[in-house]
């Protein structure tokens, strides 16, 4: 069982992600982001889950969908936010917008907007831990569309055969744009496929804040043994659209009602905090209030920031730039 103070915690980063996502969806239909966004509201408890489990040496690899694998990392809100309005305060220096939101100092290589990349960045990165001989984990997120994707199997085919420090995450919100995942994934079976490819694999409820920790922490262990790759399938919902602004008729409105009502983590957890008397009601308003607090300063900073000097713009794109860093 999660001792209380962690239990507030995983409370207060699942209330602080539902904050952001819900200013910054209205801030993007007020055409404030660049780009658009794609919100992560419903999916708290996976990306909460997961990076609690890790520690700061292992390395990360998230999707176009990551402000909730962002916050629960650590990332600063301000610089989020600031990015997602591309202004030149934002982690990427504007120049990315939601889809690049990334933290090197935290060891996460952040979102990226290539289906299925997530997996391909942490598998090279669990290549540099097995070289480099450290004790530590590459974790890749990916969507259940991402599932039916080559490059996806090709980096795991190669994590399995070179028994790579490798953990895949798929944040299965069960729809990839459109589509339902059963319609396009053959098998339906996740967990199937990634055992024929020779790796450990489980399906969670994602919803579950605990479980996503529990199961992230075994998988590390078996990880770190020497086991090799592990997969999680994490069942979760996105509350929203695919992304900012879109018409959502490919599902039903009951669906969509039935998992906030009855599946929605946040609720769910907060319900079994205060039947175990590990968390008050003034301490849940609490945690509420600071979340709006946080989220109003990063917006203010945002708006207050200048956008980035177009004489820069091509600063440190440039390979070897890249390299010389290294
Ligand atoms: C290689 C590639 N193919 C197609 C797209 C267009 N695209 C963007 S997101 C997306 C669906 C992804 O679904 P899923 O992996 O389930 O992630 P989710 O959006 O549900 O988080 C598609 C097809 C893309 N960005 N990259
Ligand atoms: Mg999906």
């Amino acid at each position: 069982m999660t001792e209380p103070g962690q239990a507030k915690d995983f409370l207060s980063q699942m209330i602080l992600i539902r904050e952001f996502e819900t200013i910054a969806e209205g801030l993007t239909l007020r055409g404030k982001v660049p780009g658009g966004m794609h919100n992560s509201s419903g999916q708290e408890a996976v990306a909460v889950g997961v990076m609690a489990a890790l520690k700061d040496e292992d390395a990360i690899a998230s999707t176009h969908r990551s402000h909730h694998h962002s916050i629960a990392r650590g990332m600063s809100t301000q610089s989020m936010m600031a990015e997602l309005f591309t202004k030149s305060t934002g982690c990427s220096r504007g120049r990315g917008g939601s889809m690049h939101l990334v933290d090197l100092s935290r060891n996460y290589f952040g979102g990226n907007g290539i289906v299925g990349a997530g997996v391909s960045i942490a598998m090279g990165l669990a290549l540099g831990i097995h070289i480099l001989k450290k004790n530590s984990i590459a974790v890749g997120f990916m969507g259940d569309g991402a599932i039916n994707t080559g490059r996806t199997w090709e980096s795991i085919n190669m994590a399995v055969i070179w028994n790579l420090p490798l953990l895949i995450v798929i944040d299965n919100n069960q729809y990839a744009v459109e589509t339902f995942m059963d319609r396009v994934t053959g098998g339906k079976d996740f967990v199937a496929r990634a055992k024929s490819f020779g790796m450990s694999a489980e399906v969670i409820d994602g919803q579950n804040v605990e479980e996503v920790y529990e199961a992230t922490a075994r998988a590390r262990e078996r990880i770190l043994a020497g086991e090799g790759p592990q997969l999680i399938n994490a069942v979760t919902y996105r509350y929203f659209g695919h992304n900012v602004g879109e018409v959502g008729k490919y599902r039903t409105q009951e669906e969509i009602s039935d998992w906030k009502s009855n599946k929605d983590p946040i609720d769910n957890w907060i319900s079994n905090l205060l039947a175990k008397k590990m968390i008050t009601e003034d301490e849940i308003s609490e945690i509420r209030e600071n979340a709006k607090l946080e989220i109003g300063k990063a917006v203010e900073f945002a708006e207050a920031s200048p956008f980035p000097d177009t004489n820069t713009v091509a600063d440190d794109v440039d390979s070897g730039s890249l390299l010389r860093q290294l």
